[in-house]
């Protein structure tokens, strides 16, 4: 009804929303752990499951009038279950982070040893960094990525996990060009005696589209996020084959660290993995992979550094030392060119987080679009302009920006991005 309409009720977030989603069409989105999701899982996302507390699982709540939503939950278990292959899924963390607290709840005791890939090389937070709480409770030891080839040296993560006996390993990362070795990880954990957590939120999609190996039957958990490949709504998942572990993760989120699940996120996630258990998803997860090496490519032909020398995956992480210029710096021109990426730290980087040597790019969102090979050379190509000027001068720098922001808004009308209007 009109009278109830958020541009009635409030107009001045209905615009901002407005505002958003025309800066979302009209940019190129290259933040490696964005995309865009469908219309049907917006729509799920934006309905009135959002009104109902659900604490517990299906079958058995702590609150009456769970008619409908145990069947929603169930839905989403048993997609997540086909998708993946898993025996067990829990479709109930918050986030990434909340699920992953999920996993040391479940298996660990404060000042337990943790092994994570450090931050800087491409881990996560939760991991196991200083700054977060399973840095600070739990006792961390990390890994990283040789400095001649920026990949994971199995042999160094086998040295140290003998050495330091951690309780739980995590493979997995936010910013890892390459393919994740999990039968490699697996017999690692399985000879210190480790429970392996995949944290596979940047690849999910990818895997549930046979793009990347799968970590089932090598993990013990599997962690991810809905909304990045995976391409659902903000919102997280667990998942395990042995019924051990699926009772502790269960418990570790509820009632463990969560209240409520929310209940318009599960439909959604419902719907998201409707979508990729189709052939269509298939096809994107190839062509996510096959966009990032196409852009790899044009950006090595133009000059720029490559950590671990391209990609396998969704995602590029480049070092602009060579060119002269921070990432920071970088990201801000790009962006005010239409190319939306994010600084980021790389290997060994020598300058701050907050202000870094690199910049992550990943190919989901733009695929989503429907943009191929050619407009991953173009991207490229625009990527060059805008660096290279602002590494000789800052006007220059400008103009080049304001014809390139031309030339993208040119290019993404040709590319409806799903779910906009
Ligand atoms: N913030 C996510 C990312 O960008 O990779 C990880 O939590």
């Amino acid at each position: 009804m009109a009278e109830n309409s958020l541009h009635v009720v409030d107009p001045e977030i209905a615009e901002l929303i407005k505002a958003e989603e025309r800066r979302q069409a009209d940019t190129v989105k290259l933040i490696a752990s964005e995309n865009y999701v469908s219309k049907a899982v917006l729509a799920a996302t934006g309905t009135v499951l959002t009104n109902k507390y659900s604490e517990g699982y299906p079958g058995k709540r702590y609150y009456e009038g769970q008619q409908v939503i145990d069947q929603i939950e169930a839905l989403a278990i048993e997609r997540a279950k086909a998708v993946f292959g898993v025996n067990h899924a829990n479709v109930q963390p918050y986030s990434g982070s909340p699920a992953n607290l999920a996993i040391y709840l479940a298996f660990l005791q404060p000042g337990d040893t943790v092994m994570g890939m450090g931050l800087p090389f491409g881990g996560h937070l939760t991991h196991g960094w200083s700054v977060s709480a399973t840095g600070k409770w739990f006792n961390p030891v990390r890994y990283g990525v040789r400095k001649d080839t920026g990949r994971i040296d199995l042999d160094e993560v086998r040295e140290i996990a003998l050495r330091e006996r951690p309780k739980l390993i995590f493979c997995g990362g936010t910013a890892i060009p390459r393919t994740i070795d999990f039968p490699a990880f697996a017999e690692i954990a399985k000879e210190v005696g480790a429970v392996l957590a995949a944290d596979i939120a940047h690849i999910a999609g990818l895997v549930a589209g046979g793009a990347h190996p799968s970590p089932v039957g090598h993990a013990d958990v599997i962690s991810t996020t809905t909304h990045k490949t995976l391409r659902g709504p903000r919102g997280a998942m667990l998942m395990a084959t042995s019924d051990e572990h699926a009772t502790a993760i269960n418990k570790a989120v509820f009632p463990g660290l969560q209240g409520g699940p929310h209940n318009h996120t599960t439909a959604a996630i419902a719907v998201a993995l409707h979508e990729a258990a189709t052939e269509e998803f298939r096809d994107y997860a190839r062509q996510v992979v096959l966009n990032a090496k196409a852009l790899a490519e044009e950006l090595i032909s133009r000059g720029f550094d490559l950590v671990s020398g391209g990609t396998d995956n969704h995602l590029i992480l480049m070092d602009l030392t060579p060119k002269g210029i921070g990432g920071k710096p970088a990201a801000q021109a790009l962006d005010k060119a239409g190319l939306e990426t994010n600084y980021n730290s790389v290997p060994f980087d020598t300058r701050k987080p907050f202000d870094p040597s690199g910049i992550r790019i990943g190919t989901a969102g733009v695929t989503s679009r429907g943009m191929g090979v050619a407009e991953m050379r173009q991207i490229g190509a625009w990527m060059d302009q805008v660096v290279s000027a602002l590494a000789k001068d800052e006007d220059e720098a400008k103009h080049v920006i304001t014809r390139v922001h031309g030339e993208v808004r040119e290019l993404t009308s040709h590319f409806p991005a799903p779910g906009l209007s």
